[in-house]
C-alpha cells in the first residue's frame, strides 16, 4: 500500500492522519487549528505474516486513512489545536479514549455508541491512544494508535535547541499473543499471566513486509539526521538494536534525556514513547530490530516481526 492511500488532508490543509511510518512535511499557518476527527473502535480480521489470520480489535479514521497491516490510524496534530475527536464503538464492551500524558478519566462509550473527547493538543511529542477501560488486553487486543504532536512554529527538532532534523518515522512495536486474541474472539476471557506473544509488529507489520513497505522501509541519505519516534503500544519491553549507526535518545514519555550518548540498543518499555536522531554516517542498507530474539520470529519461525531496514545513499 503506497503511503498516500491513507493519508487525508483535513482542515486547513493539514496532514491529520497517517498510520505513522514517514510523516510529510507539514505545511501549516503558525496558529492554531481546530480539528475534528471521527474513530471507529471494531473488531477485524488480521491476516499474519505466515497467512494465519486471527482476530484484532482496532481504531481507524475516517475512509481511507486505515494504515497497513490493519495499524489503527495515527494521528498528527499540531501544538495548540483545539481537537475533538468523536469515538463510535463498534466492539462488543464499552471502552473510552485515553491519551496517557494528556487524556484521563474520559467518559466511557457504550458498545453501538458514540462519545466526544475535546482537548487541546499539548506541547510536542510523540503520544500514543488506547482504551483505558480494557487496559493491557486492548493493547494486546491491538487497540491503540499513535499520536504525534508537532511544534507549533512547525520546526522540524524534538527538543527545543535542536539542529533541525531532515525527516522523520513513528514506528509503532506491538506483539500478539494469538491465544489471546482467539480467545476474546470467542466470548472467552483470558489470564494475561499466561500472555506469551507471538507474533511482532513495527506498524502493524512483520518482516518481510516491512521492508517493502513506505511507513517501514527507513529511506535516507548520507549527511541527513533522521528523527525516529518509537511507541511500543505492546506488553513487552523491547530493546531495539541499530546496525550500521549510532543513535542518541532525545526523549523518553516527552522528558528530555540529561545525558545523551550514542547507543546501539536503546530500551523500549510497554506504553513508552522514545524520540531518537540518527545522523546517517555512512550509506547502504542496515536493519533495525529487537534484541528479545522471539520479536524477530513469527510463531517461532525466523526472520520474521519486529524486524526493519534502512538504506542510505
Ligand atoms: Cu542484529
Amino acid at each position: 500500500m503506497d503511503r498516500r492511500e491513507f493519508l487525508q488532508a483535513g482542515v486547513y490543509g493539514a496532514t491529520l492522519f497517517t498510520a505513522s511510518g514517514l510523516i510529510p512535511a507539514v505545511s501549516r499557518q503558525a496558529r492554531a487549528a481546530t480539528v475534528n476527527m471521527h474513530l471507529t473502535a471494531a473488531a477485524a480480521t488480521k491476516t499474519l505474516i505466515d497467512g494465519s489470520t486471527t482476530t484484532v480489535w482496532q481504531f481507524t479514521g475516517d475512509a481511507g486513512a486505515v494504515g497497513p497491516g490493519a495499524l489503527g490510524a495515527g494521528l498528527v496534530l499540531q501544538a495548540g489545536d483545539d481537537v475533538t475527536l468523536t469515538l463510535s464503538n463498534n466492539l462488543p464492551q464499552a471502552i473510552n479514549l485515553l491519551i496517557p500524558g494528556v487524556l484521563s478519566n474520559t467518559s466511557t462509550c457504550a458498545p453501538g455508541s458514540s462519545a466526544s473527547y475535546a482537548f487541546t493538543a499539548p506541547a510536542a511529542g510523540t503520544y500514543f491512544l488506547c482504551d483505558g477501560l480494557s487496559g493491557e488486553l486492548g493493547r494486546a487486543m491491538q487497540l491503540f494508535a499513535p499520536l504525534v504532536v508537532l511544534p507549533a512554529n512547525g520546526a522540524n527538532i524534538l527538543t527545543p535547541g535542536d539542529n533541525p532534523f531532515d525527516q522523520q518515522y513513528t514506528l509503532v512495536l506491538s506483539e500478539l499473543d494469538t491465544r489471546l486474541n482467539d480467545a476474546i474472539a470467542a466470548g472467552q476471557t483470558y489470564d494475561l499471566a499466561a500472555y506469551e506473544p507471538n507474533y511482532f509488529f513495527v506498524n502493524g507489520l512483520s518482516y518481510p513486509d516491512t521492508v517493502s513497505n513506505l511507513q517501514t522501509a527507513v529511506a535516507m541519505q548520507v549527511g541527513q539526521t533522521i528523527a525516529l519516534r518509537f511507541v511500543n503500544c505492546g506488553l513487552i519491553y523491547q530493546p531495539m538494536h541499530f546496525h550500521g549507526y549510532h543513535v542518541q535518545v532525545k526523549n523518553r514519555n516527552r522528558v528530555a534525556e540529561i545525558s545523551v550518548v550514542d547507543k546501539d540498543s536503546v530500551a523500549i518499555q510497554p506504553a513508552a514513547c522514545v524520540d531518537l536522531l540518527l545522523p546517517v554516517t555512512q550509506p547502504g542498507m542496515y536493519h533495525i530490530h529487537s534484541h528479545f530474539l522471539p520479536a524477530v520470529t513469527a510463531n517461532g519461525v525466523y526472520p520474521n516481526g519486529a524486524l526493519i531496514a534502512m538504506t542510505a545513499v
